[in-house]
């Protein structure tokens, strides 16, 4: 048997898992020792995983495949019994979370920098996913960084490279290595919560055209078996469907901006019914309309007030959870449900307890992630069967008419975010900063509505968050200002960016009124956008006159 190399290391600086683990430039995780360190450290702040099973893959960007087979002798060499790797080392998020809870794996390994940019310049990610298929709560992730900062050797064998491209087991060490399908159980998943029958008549019938963008991304493989395979719907609805390690030099990120092909095709006169798009790993979504974007944050609402439509979801919802930024539209549809709305901060992490305690079923995030209690992932294909389920028992009624008339029986709340990429960090960190240091100072302040009117600020503060399962507190998650008209606007600096800062804007106000509800975003929210630069002085401090992203 090959016995286990025990191999010296020092600490690197800065291992410290993100928003959704470890986001670094290529040429940093390329550096010896870095990706094996930070995985010791992942195995040093587990317990109790002697001879289970871990579950290994990734959006198959640039140096995917070399982590993984490093992943794997690492595994094995700490004592993991089994190891289930996706075929050509491609597993998308939700894939590999629904993997994890079908096969009983201990965890799982996900490699991916998610929406950003790829190739050797690029960005590489790695995130830990514990056995109930979500990524690690933050005690975990916190005890992974400190053990990084102490660690002084790692555990590996000296074996050859396992190939990925052939399905099967082998063995390394004393574990066995199963290279498997990481498509089948995803689609099997998905076949127990939709109508498929009802959505292969829409995508069947000729009438209806849909476009599925993957970016160049990890929802390939996955759109082509379920759209395609088992729903019928033309080859031709898939675009970018061949993951790429660079992403075809794309940034995956499904957004008006990265997502522009997707958005001229749907704003073209012969536009198909329906677009979507999703990113690097296959978990977050864009849904178009023809000429129409819905909104991530209303996505949600409609999603949940839509729910009954659905097989998997008739049965009720058990509760709502979106992060806090995202919109409060999912709130009015709670509250019509009578239902709870649970607000965490931003991170999918913070769902987890809630979807376990079966105190929520949909979760949702205006950053294009929405879900269920289905995995413990957000889940990029499966919001789009969602809204082809909606389409297909709504039969003749089109994307923005369905947003429309939600927005008649709820109100709209208007919604937009601006992000400030690549700002100089000490600069963004002062802008947060002072926002802190005056939010005893805000309550009664008064801005202009733009119409003449003023509204006050009523709520000002650092969102903190008390997880009602774990009583676990979490503190520092957003600079908020609530005004008594309803809007709001919050500032934070993302969590998983690599370069500089980025700081998020995120600005909304609710309008009631069916008749003002067609009104142009950015043009609603002006008032919004300028009581946001006379609070935080955005541009003189970031040196940028307008946004790098508007979503
Ligand atoms: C991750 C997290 C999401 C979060 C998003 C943006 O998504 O899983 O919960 O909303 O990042 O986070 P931030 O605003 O800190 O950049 P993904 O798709 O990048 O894994």
């Amino acid at each position: 048997m090959t016995l286990p190399l025990i191999v010296p290391t020092r600490p690197f600086a800065g291992q410290r898992p993100g928003t959704s683990g470890l986001r670094k430039k290529v040429s940093v995780f390329e550096q010896p020792h870095y990706l094996e360190n930070f995985v010791q450290s992942v195995f040093d702040a587990l317990e109790g995983f002697a001879g289970a099973t871990l579950v290994v893959g990734g959006d198959g960007r640039y140096y995917n495949d070399v982590a993984i087979q490093t992943i794997v002798r690492m595994a094995a060499a700490n004592g993991f019994g089994r190891i289930l790797v996706g075929q050509r080392g491609i597993l998308s998020t939700p894939a590999a979370s629904c993997v994890i809870r079908k096969r009983g794996a201990f965890g799982g390994i996900i490699l991916s920098a998610s929406h950003n940019p790829g190739g050797p310049d690029g960005d590489f990610g790695i995130k830990y996913n514990a056995g109930n298929g979500g990524p690690a709560p933050e005690r975990i992730t916190e005890a992974i960084w400190r053990r990084s900062e102490a660690i002084e050797r790692y555990l590996t064998l000296d074996t050859a490279d396992i190939d990925l491209a052939r399905l099967g087991v082998t063995s390394i060490g004393a574990a066995q290595v199963e290279v498997f399908d990481p498509v089948v159980d995803h689609a099997e998943l998905m076949a127990t919560l939709f109508d498929f029958a009802a959505i292969g008549e829409l995508l069947r019938g000729g009438a209806f055209r849909m476009r599925f963008d993957a970016m160049h991304a990890v929802t390939g493989p996955y759109a082509r078996a379920i759209f395609v395979e088992r729903l019928g719907a033309p080859e031709a609805s898939l675009v970018d469907a061949v993951p790429l390690p660079d992403f075809g030099g794309g940034h995956p990120d499904p957004n008006p901006v990265y997502a522009a092909a997707l958005v001229e095709t749907m704003f073209a006169p012969d536009a198909p019914d329906f677009g979507a798009a999703s990113d690097g790993d296959g978990d977050r979504n864009m849904i178009v309309g023809r000429n129409f974007i819905v909104t991530p944050s209303d996505s949600l609402a409609v999603l949940a007030a839509n729910a009954h439509l659905v097989p998997g979801y008739a049965r009720g919802l058990k509760g709502i959870a979106r992060s806090m930024p995202t919109s409060r539209a999912a709130d009015r549809v709670a509250a019509h449900l009578g239902i709870a709305c649970h607000e965490t901060p931003t991170g999918w992490k913070f769902f987890g307890n809630l979807l376990d305690a079966g105190l929520a079923t949909l979760c949702g995030e205006e950053s294009a992630g929405t879900g269920s209690d289905h995995v413990r992932e957000k889940d990029g294909v499966w919001a789009v069967l969602f809204w082809l389920n909606v389409l297909a028992a709504r039969p003749g009624e089109s994307v923005e008419a369905i947003v429309r008339d939600h927005w008649r029986r709820f109100g709209r709340d208007i919604y937009s975010r601006h992000d400030y990429e690549g700002v100089d960090v000490v600069a963004a960190n002062g802008l947060i900063a002072d926002l802190r240091a005056s939010l005893g100072d805000l309550p009664g302040q008064r801005f202009d509505r733009g119409d003449g009117s003023v509204a006050r600020v009523t709520l000002a503060d650092d969102f903190a968050y008390t997880d009602p399962v774990d009583g676990s507190v979490t503190t520092g998650q957003g600079i908020r200002v609530g005004f008594d008209d309803g809007s709001r606007i919050v500032f934070r600096l993302s969590g998983t960016g690599t370069e500089g800062a980025t700081l998020r804007v995120y600005l909304e106000r609710f309008e009631p009124d069916p008749e003002k509800q067609g009104v142009e975003t950015q043009e609603a929210l002006g008032p919004l956008i300028a009581a946001a630069e006379r609070l935080a002085g955005i541009r003189g401090r970031t040196g940028r006159d307008r946004p790098t992203v508007v979503t």
